[in-house]
């Protein structure tokens, strides 16, 4: 869609994981809230940045317990409502502590970025004229929406930094998360630091053990799993993504600035298309 590399954009997930208490429903994590919107206040310095934020027990608590999923279908009206309510609880105690540390929030529902799993060209090529001359942050996030025919959805956080990562092309996508990167194997524990993604999609990685991957039975839109696979798009279109520790943002930072950091890289093999 955008071909142009934004290279002073970083689009950045804050992973439902970190931003509450998965396991206490309805729970929000302000000290994590806090340190990230301070170092979000660092890289505002130099970078424009679009956040993406996750459901954690907001959203995922209530998913779960209408029992509604990423499949479009007919979900009970009530469980909409309540996935939808949770959604705007989250995403304002997200926008009033950016707007208390002079972040400059704006806050875009999803569904006026995304239409039936496919991005909404103009509203999101938009996006970048918004910020282009201005200091706002657009905030968005993972929520339930109409698809077509009184069917809903649940949308992912993950896929939404997909659509925009592939139309926005930022210099890097940064997913953060309750874990230090993907791990080579849940038994050895060894974090991946760099996954490179070969011409016909296969993960050419450091060491011969396959991932493996946790799903969180709370996790309705997928875990671990579904952000590999939503990075290995984005990196095919030629944004490297990386994963970090959340509880760390200051990680973040290291990154930016080219330095040795705790998490994962994953980007293409040298000589593919966008290769970094
Ligand atoms: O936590 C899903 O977003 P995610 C949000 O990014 C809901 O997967 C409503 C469950």
């Amino acid at each position: 869609m955008n071909s142009i590399k934004n290279n002073d954009l970083l689009i950045i997930k804050l992973g439902g994981s970190i931003i509450t208490f998965k396991d206490k429903p309805l729970t929000p994590n302000y000290q994590t809230i806090e340190k990230l919107s301070g170092i979000i206040k660092e890289l505002k310095k130099h970078y424009k940045i679009i956040i993406v934020h996750g459901g954690g027990s907001f959203g995922h608590y209530w998913s779960v317990k209408y029992d509604m999923h990423t499949q479009p279908s007919k979900y009970p009206d009530e469980g909409v409502s309540r996935v939808n309510e949770s959604m705007i609880k989250l995403n304002h105690i997200i926008i009033e502590k950016f707007i208390s540390k002079n972040l400059k929030p704006f806050s875009i529902h999803p569904s006026s970025l995304v239409f039936n799993n496919l991005g909404c060209r103009e509203r999101i090529v938009d996006i970048v004229d918004m910020i282009k001359d201005n200091d706002i942050i657009p905030i968005t996030y993972g929520d339930v929406v109409h698809t077509t025919k009184g069917n809903f959805s649940i949308l992912s956080g993950d896929a939404l930094m997909n659509i925009l990562s592939v139309s926005l092309n930022p210099l890097f996508s940064i997913f953060t998360t309750n874990v230090d990167g993907i791990y080579d194997s849940l038994s050895n524990g060894n974090i991946m630091s760099n996954i490179l993604i070969g011409a016909n999609n296969e993960l050419l990685t450091s060491t011969d053990t396959d991932i493996e991957f946790t799903n969180m039975s709370f996790d309705v839109t997928g875990g671990m799993k579904r952000k590999i696979s939503e990075s290995i798009n984005i990196v095919k279109n030629g944004t490297p993504v990386y994963l970090v520790n959340g509880f760390y943002p200051e990680r973040m930072v290291d990154i930016v600035n080219g330095r040795d950091f705790v998490g994962t890289s994953i980007k293409l093999q040298q000589g593919e298309k966008g290769g970094n």
